[in-house]
């Protein structure tokens, strides 16, 4: 084994070791911030992982833990997987008006909200831009129904027939950065990822406030805390790839962020859980 090997293997054992002692006395961890700075970031859970088959007998029991999982590669039957990311598809819809989110990148904030046309969007988005933009929570499958077709899935019908829905988003964007938040308090989100990789960190809903910096009136449920480089207490953490689903359970907090720089695609659906009997 070369020298440079030897210091590559001894590197990784000591991390892997510093990892496993703060797990077990759940101390906080250093980490290095993209920006070099150092910052203390406390250990998180990764969120549980289930297969559709292991799911199939369980669904009700898992969903109604509210605790979040990731679903995985259980939606690979959702024509979108392959239709949404080729070049041409969404030329058949330029003309549709959606609006966009603009904004530094990087700031673990909402953009400024501008209207634009789909088509338009999507040439933005195949370009190397010195700012964000992101198609964010867009109503898209509302205004352009056919393209519901295109995110059917037998997986999709059975979560959702475990509860009543109440509205769904279409997430389009490249580099994206959705800051922490929770969704309104009732309701449960099937999120799932159409093409490339998100990474969700998210808090329950009895995380301490003080120090969340929550805004005000309807911002009142976002924080401007950077949660991917500030600890602000225990959390979980996971990635979804295409064809991965998550579910985060009502008023849970979230933030959201692209891995890579390829185009991003996502839908989700917030629905309301029938209560047991
Ligand atoms: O994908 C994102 O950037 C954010 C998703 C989100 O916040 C949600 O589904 O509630």
């Amino acid at each position: 084994m070369t020298f440079v090997k030897v210091r590559k293997f001894a590197h990784i054992f000591r991390i892997r070791v510093r990892v496993q002692i703060a797990g077990l006395l759940n101390l906080s961890i250093m980490s290095r911030t993209a920006d070099g700075s150092m910052t203390n970031v406390r250990l998180l859970k990764p969120i549980p992982c289930y297969g559709a088959s292991y799911l199939s007998s369980k669904l009700q029991k898992i969903l109604h833990s509210h605790r979040p999982f990731i679903i995985s590669q259980s939606f690979l039957d959702m024509p979108a997987i392959s239709r949404w990311p080729s070049h041409n598809y969404f030329h058949q819809f330029s003309n549709h008006r959606v609006e966009i989110e603009v904004s530094p990148h990087n700031a673990p904030a909402y953009g400024e909200r501008h209207e634009s046309s789909l088509g338009d969007v999507m040439s933005l988005l195949t370009q190397s831009l010195p700012f964000r933009v992101y198609m964010a929570q867009s109503p898209l499958l509302d205004q352009v129904p056919q393209l519901k077709e295109d995110v059917k899935s037998d997986l999709v019908e059975r979560i959702l027939h475990e509860g009543e829905v109440y509205s769904t988003a279409t997430w389009i964007g490249r580099k994206s950065l959705t800051p922490l938040h929770h969704d309104p308090r009732a309701l449960t989100n099937l999120f799932v990822e159409i093409s490339g990789q998100k990474e969700f960190r998210l808090f329950d809903p009895g995380v301490q406030r003080e120090g969340l910096k929550l805004g005000e009136g309807i911002m009142k449920n976002t924080s401007s805390v950077d949660v991917w480089t500030t600890d602000i207490g225990e959390g979980w953490d996971g990635t979804v790839s295409a064809g991965d689903g998550l579910i985060i359970p009502r008023g849970w907090w979230h933030s959201v962020r692209s891995k890579g720089d390829d185009l991003n695609m996502s839908v989700n659906w917030w629905f309301k859980l029938t209560e047991q009997a």
